[in-house]
């Protein structure tokens, strides 16, 4: 059978996964996944007429998160979206009062997943359009929206919506049909991408702060607590409040992993003392850590990788997440988690090295004062934000590289998963302000921008005229849409790696170049001197 996706940093020799995915994804899956998101233009196509409906635009959301680098890879699972995706098109058809014509509007998928597999590789990305550098940005937007659904699922997870936002998804996924609309067309629905995603990453900043208050700066502990143990790792904080409380008094210590560190910084959950600490790296090292985890383990969003048989047996899948032979808990009962780490041996006592988190916004602008006089007295020259995506592939030394190599005067934000290779550095402070501060998770990355902006305020001057440089890494499509975001804030100057996207054509790298002044990473001591001087 044949696939083709591009979608994250490790596509196959940087072009794309042809045979199997890189991550794990078998072309039954590509396949399936290229014919979901087919039926979701489909669907779109009479949203975008119908209106705002709850349930199409929940089911919108999951189905685009669901395509997700290291997300699904359930054919199954991914049959039952597509099913799912029809009977909710001729709904919103019904609902809509009219009726469409043209192929993709008449869209029905086979009744069983074999028809749909071979349905399914009609719609590869290929076909989405037949110029490569339309086609491009129609990926970007794809992407783009893959990423902002993953926001938009967390928000929704805590109840909130957005009118708007959710009027965009279907309009651009309806526009991704359109063969009258050109490139500019794309290249303004992209940039649009990243204006709602601002929205969405907000709503969940306001989501996650509304239910767990402001993060503060907080040790979190790397050693072990005597007590048997679970594992959490995703990026859902929601969930992990609900096994929080269904594990108090159990005796059950919850580690965090990956992504979930963040989660420490929140009052609302450091208030359970059971929140033991954090424990491993970023998502690429799970096969060889995990293994060692003498307690269940528990996903709740990417990033999951083939399971090795030496912990399969206590490995869990939540919300979206699937793969196949490891049990998936439905709903909020985490029973059988619980039941498993109780027969597990569990973790003896060994403190060992404390790192910080919590920096977010609230916390790091209620010190502006002192950030700011550090700014003019000289104490700090520079700061730098190396944030995004950790990932498997070489070349990401170059991220711990350039944190070590900064000169003491500068500061570091950082967030997302890429921390991993520098957070256990000891990089020290400038006047009691920390030299490296944990902002959050990717979508924190709403608070790097508050902070950016409040700076830029405090020194009336533009983002681009601060002195505070971008050294981004990206893997997966979350990342995709934050740079749409950044974009969308006329921000420049980023560099970028440690490769770059397989779908950007040549002609659209050069336009980005042109606007932005995007540029790939080079050597840690080129980049350096480029930027200090
Ligand atoms: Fe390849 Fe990435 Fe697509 Fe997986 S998600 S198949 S690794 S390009
Ligand atoms: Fe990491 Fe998957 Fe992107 Fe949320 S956990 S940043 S890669």
């Amino acid at each position: 059978m044949e696939m083709f996706c591009n979608q994250c940093e490790q596509a196959a020799n940087g072009t794309g996964c042809n045979i199997s995915g890189v991550c794990g994804k078998k072309p039954e899956v590509a396949v399936l996944q290229d014919h979901l998101l087919y039926g979701l233009k489909s669907l779109a196509l009479y949203a975008d007429k119908l209106g705002r409906n709850a349930e199409i635009d929940r089911f919108t959301i999951e189905a685009l998160f669901s395509t997700v680098t290291n997300v699904d890879f359930e054919p199954a699972r991914i049959g039952a979206l597509i099913t799912q995706c029809y009977a909710l098109k001729e709904k919103a058809k019904a609902a809509a009062g009219v009726t469409l014509t043209g192929q993709v509007a008449d869209w029905k998928p086979a009744a069983d997943l074999a028809g749909m597999t071979v349905q399914g590789e009609a719609h590869g990305i290929n076909t989405q359009h037949v110029n490569e550098d339309i086609r491009s940005v129609i990926e970007i937007l794809m992407y783009g929206l893959k990423g902002m659904a993953a926001y938009m699922d967390h928000a929704m997870i805590h109840g909130k919506t957005d009118d708007e936002v959710m009027a965009f998804f279907q309009k651009a996924l309806a526009a991704t049909t359109d063969a009258n609309l050109g490139l500019m067309d794309f290249v303004g629905l992209a940039m649009e991408c990243g204006k709602q995603n601002l929205t969405v990453m907000g709503l969940l900043d306001s989501a996650n702060t509304g239910a767990y208050g402001h993060p503060v700066p907080t040790a979190v502990q790397l050693g072990t607590k005597a007590g048997k143990a679970i594992l959490v790792t995703g990026h859902d904080l929601k969930m992990l409040e609900e096994l929080l409380k269904q594990t108090e008094g159990k005796g059950i210590n919850i580690y965090t992993h990956g992504e979930m560190l963040p989660a420490h910084g929140y009052p609302g959950l450091k208030k359970y003392t059971h929140l033991a600490g954090n424990f491993g790296g970023a998502w690429q090292d799970q096969a060889k850590e995990f293994v060692n985890f003498p307690g269940s383990i528990i996903f709740n969003t990417n990033c999951i990788q083939r399971p090795s048989d030496s912990y399969k047996d206590r490995l869990y899948t939540w919300g979206l997440v699937a793969w196949p032979d490891v049990k998936h808990v439905d709903g909020w009962d985490f029973s059988a988690v619980i039941d498993k780490a109780l027969e597990l041996p569990g973790f003896p006592d060994n403190p060992g090295q404390e790192i910080l988190t919590g920096f977010g916004h609230n916390a790091v602008l209620g010190v502006a004062d002192k950030v700011i006089a550090a700014v003019k007295s000289g104490a700090i020259k520079h700061f730098f934000l190396i944030g995004g995506c950790d990932g498997a592939k070489s070349g990401r030394n170059y991220y711990t590289e350039f944190a070590e190599k900064l000169p003491q005067d500068t500061v570091i934000l950082t967030l997302a998963c890429g921390k991993y290779r520098f957070n256990k550095l000891d990089f020290g402070d400038i006047g009691g302000i920390p030299r490296l501060l944990d902002v959050g998770q990717c979508n924190d990355a709403y608070s790097a921008i508050q902070i950016a902006v409040a700076l830029a305020g405090a020194f009336e001057c533009g983002v681009n005229d601060l002195p505070l440089s971008m050294i981004l890494s990206w893997y997966e499509q979350k990342a995709v849409v934050i740079l749409l975001t950044l974009f969308h804030l006329g921000i420049k100057n980023i560099k970028l790696g440690p490769s770059l996207p397989a779908f950007i054509t040549p002609n659209i790298l050069n336009f980005l170049v042109e606007n932005f002044n995007i540029a790939p990473i080079t050597t840690v001591e080129a980049d350096m001197k480029s930027i200090l001087g």
